[in-house]
């Protein structure tokens, strides 16, 4: 039996975190496709928030993406994806939390708006973000190596490459394109695009214009959709 379920959907960039990070660990695990459309009733008593990804480890059930890894990095530490140095530790959980409070709010929301001003706005959030990572990321912390924290992979490149895999959707709905001077954000996304847990959870361009069509149309009524409008 698989030492790990994870209840997961394609489409989800924070379920792809997770299951990137099983994948880069080499653990085996046993993964439950969600419908996100229409979730399995059962599905409520398993996620408290109804939402992917959610861990079963023996006795222990974990959700949210940045707690499962953190939980996986403890449990699983070969290879290690967080440094041991407690400074570059809390780095690594700063640039987690700048994804999941700043870069990925401000993802949803310009592909959710409507309103043509909105959208202006979300765009220059999102434009700023872009060059704060390839400024204060890529150049500062990073150095000359390829990844985040220098020359292996981490968290930090885990955490935020599902929502570069899904970029297309905000270049073909909403006309985002990555700035010219994220020159080394660009080299990096070559590079992760090579890692064998990216090319193992990857989906196809078509599959998520698809999908994102009804955040661009504001048609979807997920929970997440609706924390984003809210947001
Ligand atoms: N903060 C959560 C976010 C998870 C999340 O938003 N998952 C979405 C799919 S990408 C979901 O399951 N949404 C349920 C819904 O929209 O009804 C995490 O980091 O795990």
């Amino acid at each position: 039996m698989a030492q790990v379920k994870i209840y997961s959907a394609k489409v989800c960039p924070y379920a792809q975190r997770v299951r990137m990070v099983l994948l880069t660990k080499e653990i085996e695990f046993e993964s439950i496709e969600i419908d996100l459309h229409n979730k399995p009733d059962w599905f409520a008593e398993v996620s408290p928030y109804g939402k992917v990804p959610v861990i079963q480890h023996g006795e222990n059930r974990i959700w949210e993406s940045g707690i499962i890894n953190e939980y996986l990095e403890e449990v699983f530490p070969d290879p290690p994806l967080m440094p041991q140095n407690p400074g570059l530790k809390a780095i690594t959980r700063i640039w987690i939390d700048f994804a999941n409070t700043k870069f990925t709010p401000a993802f949803y929301k310009l592909l959710l708006s409507q309103d043509t001003q909105q959208q202006k706005t979300w765009r220059n959030e999102l434009h700023q973000h872009l060059l704060f990572i390839e400024n204060e990321g890529f150049r500062k912390l990073s150095g000359t190596d390829s990844y985040w924290l220098g020359d292996a992979i981490s968290l930090i490149d885990l955490s935020f490459y599902p929502w570069f895999e899904r970029w297309i959707a905000l270049e073909h709905y909403r006309g985002l394109t990555l700035p010219a001077e994220c020159t080394r954000l660009k080299a990096w996304l070559e590079i992760m695009r090579q890692h064998p847990a990216v090319q193992a959870t990857a989906q196809s361009p078509e599959f998520y214009l698809q999908d994102y069509a009804q955040y661009a149309n504001n048609q979807a009524s997920g929970t997440t959709a609706e924390e984003m409008r809210r947001y």
